[in-house]
């Protein structure tokens, strides 16, 4: 299959699909939502999240037919392997923020051939800006190509985490914090992969499930991060991991926190 795909293509169709399930979102996003809890109270779904979910998984299927999909909320497939073309599609990233703040939380979809990223796309709904890019491509703000992020410590710069990691210091994640120049919890993973990939944060750490991190993964180590989990070991696409994402220095002092204990 690998012979037939067009990465340029890839990643325009890509592109297109979200941004047109952008302007769908962004069209209903003063509606009534129909909310439902999913693990906990803070996991949440909503009709927007399915029907957007319904419909790139449509268009993934129209467009290559032979491809597998792993999305959050069911409609794409059972998929116990990568082989082949493997699309991960996360149709609301923080859905808590679609909810509460009507800001802050992006649609996602990367594209893996064998395991391998090819493309991610990422779009800030709201702010209307989309990230693109992979390994052959190079990663784009909009129109603009995105250098490497500097390789700063973690003393120099933001850490992204998310709130449960901070409860109780777990996994050392109060400590990095107080090391860092200050903690930013944005609520989504994919809006705190575009600020690691600006060099506006230098690290974030998360548990996350495959589709929170594949488009957010390709992109970054396109640039030069480090996508790990918290230990510094490779990520699997079919498992939940607490991940984290930094600039080479920021990763590798998250990391050495972990083994002091
Ligand atoms: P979601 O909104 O697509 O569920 C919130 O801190 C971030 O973590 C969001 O990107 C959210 O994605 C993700 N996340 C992953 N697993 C979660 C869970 N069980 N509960 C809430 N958020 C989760
Ligand atoms: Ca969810
Ligand atoms: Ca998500
Ligand atoms: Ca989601």
């Amino acid at each position: 299959m690998s012979e037939s795909i067009n990465i340029w293509q890839l990643a325009s169709e890509i592109k297109f699909w979200i941004a047109a399930a952008a302007e769908n979102v962004k069209a209903h996003l003063h509606d009534d939502l129909q909310v439902e809890t999913k693990s906990n109270r803070n996991d949440l779904v909503t009709n927007v999240d399915k029907l957007t979910e319904k419909h790139l998984v449509g268009e993934i299927r129209r467009a290559y037919p032979k491809a597998r999909i792993v999305g959050e909320e069911g409609f794409g497939d059972q998929v116990d392997d990568l082989a082949g073309l493997v699309f991960f599609v996360d149709p609301i990233d923080g859905t808590m923020n679609f909810v509460k703040e009507k800001e802050n939380f992006a649609i996602m979809i990367g594209a893996y051939l064998d395991g391998i990223g090819l493309v991610g796309v990422i779009m800030d709904v709201v702010a209307g800006n989309i990230f693109w890019g992979g390994p052959e491509l190079g990663v784009y703000k909009n129109e603009l190509a995105l250098p490497k992020p500097q390789n700063l410590n973690l003393a120099d710069g933001l850490l992204g985490v998310s709130g449960p990691l901070l409860r109780k210091d777990v996994r050392h994640m109060a400590t990095a914090v107080g090391q860092s120049s200050g903690a930013r919890i944005i609520g989504s993973a994919g809006i705190e992969f575009t600020k690691v990939l600006q060099g506006i944060e230098n690290g974030y750490v998360s548990h996350l499930m495959p589709w929170d991190f594949a488009a957010g993964k390709v992109m970054a180590e396109t640039l030069g991060l480090l996508v790990t989990d918290i230990d510094g070991n490779p990520l699997s696409m079919l498992s939940s991991k607490i991940v984290l994402i930094g600039t080479e220095r920021t990763h590798a002092q998250i990391v050495a926190l972990q083994q002091q204990d």
